[in-house]
């Protein structure tokens, strides 16, 4: 197992995957970064994350030859981490994590050359929220009433990203992808899709071994989208 065989760990820092980035000249593949606490922890496209205690925060170093799958591969760990324990979490292309509805985990990667800082957030015992996430995000905890115990899900969370990573490595997408598609929430539903300024809309088919949504538009067409924000349409109420 390579995944958290090193790990450096931080009462409180600024971001996990800030550090990580210094490390990569140095650490081995899989060395996790992790912490309690993150003072400036990022989302993507330069926003911000919540990162109070209670949480989850974590970043690896890998180097998968495909990075085209790391997003979906690490979304399905997450999920089968909680699987095991009882909670079904649902995957919402192309990074985020839910549970009723709101967001529990996301996922943000950064690619520097041939290296991955793979960077996981889970909100699982944290009781509030600022209000400018309200109705937007929550935790395992809130959604669940369950407190689940931090380093036995990190532990399993590193032996579950182990296994799917191995597969990754083995162009086993497949069975990757496979898994994706039994936590995915948008399959079948109408979304809209920002990539940027532009918008497009359409119904999820499913995604492609580039991990790429693909939709097909109102007037029929076939698109594969890489990446951008999607939101459904409608919501059928099971997330
Ligand atoms: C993400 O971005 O979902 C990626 C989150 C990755 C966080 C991890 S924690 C460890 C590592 N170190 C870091 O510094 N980051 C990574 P994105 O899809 O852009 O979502 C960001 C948006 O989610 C924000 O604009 C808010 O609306 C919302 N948000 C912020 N904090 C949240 C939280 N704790 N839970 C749920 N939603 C949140």
């Amino acid at each position: 197992m390579i995944i958290g065989k090193k790990l450096y760990y931080f009462d409180s820092i600024d971001s996990t995957n800030l550090y990580a980035r210094s490390l990569i000249n140095k650490a081995p593949e899989g060395t996790v970064v992790l912490a309690d606490q993150q003072t400036e922890g990022k989302g993507r496209f330069g926003k911000k994350w919540y990162s109070p205690e209670g949480g989850i925060w974590m970043s690896t170093i890998l180097k998968p030859g495909n990075v085209s799958l790391i997003s979906i591969t690490a979304g399905v760990a997450v999920c089968e981490t909680f699987h095991i324990n009882g909670i079904i979490l649902g995957l919402k292309w192309p990074n985020d994590i839910l549970l009723n509805g709101k967001k529990v985990a996301g996922i943000l990667t950064e690619i520097i050359d041939d290296t991955i800082i793979l960077g996981i957030g889970i909100n699982l015992n944290i009781t509030k929220f600022p209000d400018e996430l309200d109705g937007i995000a929550s935790s395992i905890f809130l959604e669940t009433k369950k407190h689940l115990d931090k380093k036995m899900i990190c532990n399993l969370l590193y032996k579950q990203l182990d296994e799917f990573y191995s597969m990754l490595k083995n162009n086993m997408t497949f069975e990757i992808l496979t898994k994706w598609r039994h936590y995915a929430v948008l399959l079948g539903k109408e979304v809209i899709v920002e990539m940027g300024d532009e918008k497009l809309s359409g119904r999820v088919l499913d995604i492609n071994n580039n991990g790429a949504l693909v939709i097909m538009r109102p007037n029929g067409r076939i698109d594969y989208i890489l990446g951008g924000v999607c939101y459904m349409k409608k919501n059928d109420g099971r997330f």
